[in-house]
């Protein structure tokens, strides 16, 4: 905004009663050119590998830089990590990495950083892009394109079962970017493909034992089911226990796919117990930290920063397993 107009508004405004700051914070906050900085990083919960792996990308990165981290972990609470993220501003940190466990919870945690001018980088999982918006609410949203993701899981399977498949969706986290458009890619795909159904959709959270708590319910309800879509990996493996338990081969009686690429899911295809996973890298440190350098510079940040990602099957398990987390 031209300085000589922005003066005219806050003065406007301030006849109103507004003043001048509460016009200012309408902006997204900026972040000095500094060597060092205290960096908030509020993480969801840690009781996945894709998380572990997550954190210590960042809080590796952070100490390569010699940046001061403040680590908060929300235990798997959309409320504890309002909380969290309200701490980090107490503390004055210079900006916060969020990775916002639900859409529409953690856009009062935006805001309030927003409020107190401290900038807000969104990892891995986005906010309802009808609350808050890029390049004005917060920086920019860094991650992977979940609808994609969705749409290539359904293609795998689509070309193992010659287009004919009885479908158990396991979901993620209910409200969560991931969960919306994984289900969003995968359904809009088999919209098209009259001899794929889903028979059965219920959230396992993203987790490995609801996952499979959720599974042996499906499969006793629906046992002529002949694919399991997971919105993760932990919520896969959690499936193969419950069709192993139910006496099911998995790989061979069902078919699975997901996403995310963790060790044990390359594991579950070289065993022949689980199709393919379309990869979802959490190693977001470098990228983050760049990101935020950029900001600092005065670059402007594009809306969505999009990570690519892999896709791992018979093909190639074996040889990237080493890598895999
Ligand atoms: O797939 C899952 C994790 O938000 C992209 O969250 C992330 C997802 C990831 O719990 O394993």
């Amino acid at each position: 905004m031209l300085r000589r107009t922005f003066l005219m508004l806050a003065a406007g405004v301030a006849t109103l009663g507004v003043s001048a700051a509460a016009v200012s914070a309408q902006e997204l906050p900026k972040l000095k050119q500094k060597d060092k900085y205290k960096v908030g990083f509020a993480q969801t919960e840690s009781n996945n590998p894709w998380r572990i792996a997550q954190t210590e990308s960042m809080k590796a990165e952070a100490a390569k830089l010699g940046y001061q981290l403040v680590y908060t972990d929300a235990a798997g609470s959309a409320a504890k990590q309002v909380a969290d993220v309200n701490s980090m501003i107490a503390q004055g940190v210079d900006l916060i990495f969020l990775a916002p466990r639900e859409e529409k919870p953690l856009i009062p945690a935006v805001m309030a950083a927003k409020k107190a001018g401290i900038p807000v980088i969104l990892l891995d999982r986005n906010v309802d892009q009808s609350l808050a918006k890029a390049g004005k609410d917060y920086v920019t949203f860094i991650g992977s394109d979940f609808v994609e993701e969705g749409r290539r899981a359904a293609e795998a399977l689509d070309k193992a079962t010659n287009g004919t498949a009885k479908i158990i969706q396991l979901e993620g986290t209910t409200g969560s970017s991931p969960a919306n458009d994984r289900r969003k890619g995968f359904e809009d795909y088999i919209k098209n493909k009259p001899g794929m159904k889903i028979i059965a959709s219920q959230s396992g959270d993203f987790a490995r034992d609801k996952g499979r708590q959720v599974a042996e319910t499906l499969l006793q309800a629906h046992p002529d089911a002949t694919a399991i879509y997971a919105h993760n990996d932990e919520m896969a493996i959690g499936a193969i226990s419950a069709l192993e338990a139910a006496g099911k081969k998995p790989g061979q009686d069902v078919q699975i796919v997901s996403i995310d690429g963790t060790r044990d899911a390359l594991q579950a295809i070289i065993d022949g117990k689980m199709l393919a996973t379309v990869e979802c890298n959490p190693k977001f440190g470098p990228k983050a930290f760049e990101t935020m350098a950029r900001y600092a510079k005065g670059e402007q940040i594009e809306p969505w920063v999009v990570n690519t990602d892999r896709f791992f099957d018979k093909s190639n398990a074996k040889q990237l397993i080493a890598d895999a987390y």
